[in-house]
């Protein structure tokens, strides 16, 4: 019989391996899946468990918060705070940074999370998510705001949990992407796949078409030509789909390939984007490049952008490689 193999012990391996992973990066890292867990569980209870329905507040980007989306920011702040491996947090749902308390050890980790992607999923039983990225404390006293504006590209671990009809933890530390599917009788995650690579190819695109009359024209560009098919310029027909859960769509393309576009458009001209950069594009940015595809915001690679604020917004392409080299060029030509 074939071993499975853990989170635990993957951690431990690839620690073991080639030394880059450093152990309070491991600890930081199985804490995070643990939270996880506890998060899946409250998303599974549904209405049993009086987690549904709205919280009655709004976060700092205006949107109303659901119960759920308040109890798994919890969990992640309360799994982390303790460890001694993390200086600050930093969540869609908390306005400013939460500092590790002074009484206990800090870190030199910081972490950023979407606790809950995809929360207008809940009610409707369909797939959502956690999303989070780890980055190096920059040298020096205390921890700010400041030392959280690091580009994508200083990540040192990224991830997202996707609680479906399967919980998975998908989990990239610059050695490739790894799954892990969570086996709910042992009570841990198993890794279910390696290596994952995207084909650099596909006939799959996930947009909100809703939004087509408010696009920029290298998007209806790019769009219009899928949708001719066969008939047209792209020579294939095109399958489409929208989950409206970004951990759902991500997924679904480093599962089989595709790409997913949520583009600046004209309803919001002062916004670069809906999606933000620093805890949903950066670290989902880095999964898909460390599979083999790739990630812009029509101009530059996502992970090359310079934060100015912890909650900026970006308008993001990514998935297969040679789709979203053509969407970024169209955008290009029409510059
Ligand atoms: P959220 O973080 O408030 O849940 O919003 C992000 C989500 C993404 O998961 C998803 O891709 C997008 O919003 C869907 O937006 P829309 O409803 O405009 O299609
Ligand atoms: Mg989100």
């Amino acid at each position: 019989m074939t071993q499975k193999i853990s989170l635990t012990r993957y951690l431990v391996e690839q620690q073991r391996m080639d030394g880059h992973i450093p152990s309070q990066l491991r600890l930081l890292l199985e804490v995070v899946a643990r939270a996880c867990k506890s998060i899946s569980q409250a998303v599974n209870k549904g209405a049993l468990g009086e987690v549904m329905g709205s919280a009655h507040s709004e976060n700092i980007q205006g949107e109303m918060q659901k119960k759920l989306d308040i109890i798994a920011n919890e969990v992640l702040i309360e799994a982390n705070e303790w460890g001694g491996h993390l200086a600050a947090m930093a969540s869609e749902e908390m306005e400013g940074i939460y500092v590790v308390p002074n009484r206990y050890p800090q870190g030199e980790y910081l972490l950023l999370f979407d606790p809950l992607d995809g929360s207008s999923n809940i009610e409707v039983n369909v797939s959502i998510g956690t999303i989070f990225s780890v980055l190096l404390k920059p040298e020096g006293a205390g921890v700010s705001e400041q030392d959280f504006l690091q580009s994508g590209a200083k990540q040192v671990a990224a991830g997202y949990c996707v609680y479906g009809p399967q919980t998975t933890l998908v989990l990239t530390v610059g050695d490739g992407v790894a799954m892990f599917t969570l086996d709910r009788e042992q009570g841990s995650f198993i890794l279910t796949e390696e290596n994952v690579m995207i084909p650099e190819d596909t006939q799959e695109f996930a947009i909100n078409m809703s939004n087509m009359r408010h696009w920029d024209a290298p998007v209806k560009r790019y769009i219009d030509e899928c949708l001719e098919g066969k008939a047209g310029p792209r020579g294939k027909d095109f399958n489409m789909r929208w989950v409206a859960s970004m951990v759902a769509d991500v997924h679904r393309i480093l599962t089989r390939g595709g790409v997913f576009l949520y583009p600046w458009d004209k309803r919001e001209p002062e916004k670069p984007g809906k999606l933000r950069l620093m805890y949903e594009a950066n670290p989902m940015s880095w999964l898909i490049e460390q599979a083999g595809g790739a990630a812009t915001n029509g101009k530059q690679r996502i992970l090359d952008i310079e934060p100015t604020k912890l909650h900026e917004r970006v308008s993001v392409m990514l998935g297969s490689k040679n789709e979203v080299d053509r969407a970024t060029r169209y955008h290009g030509e029409a510059a």
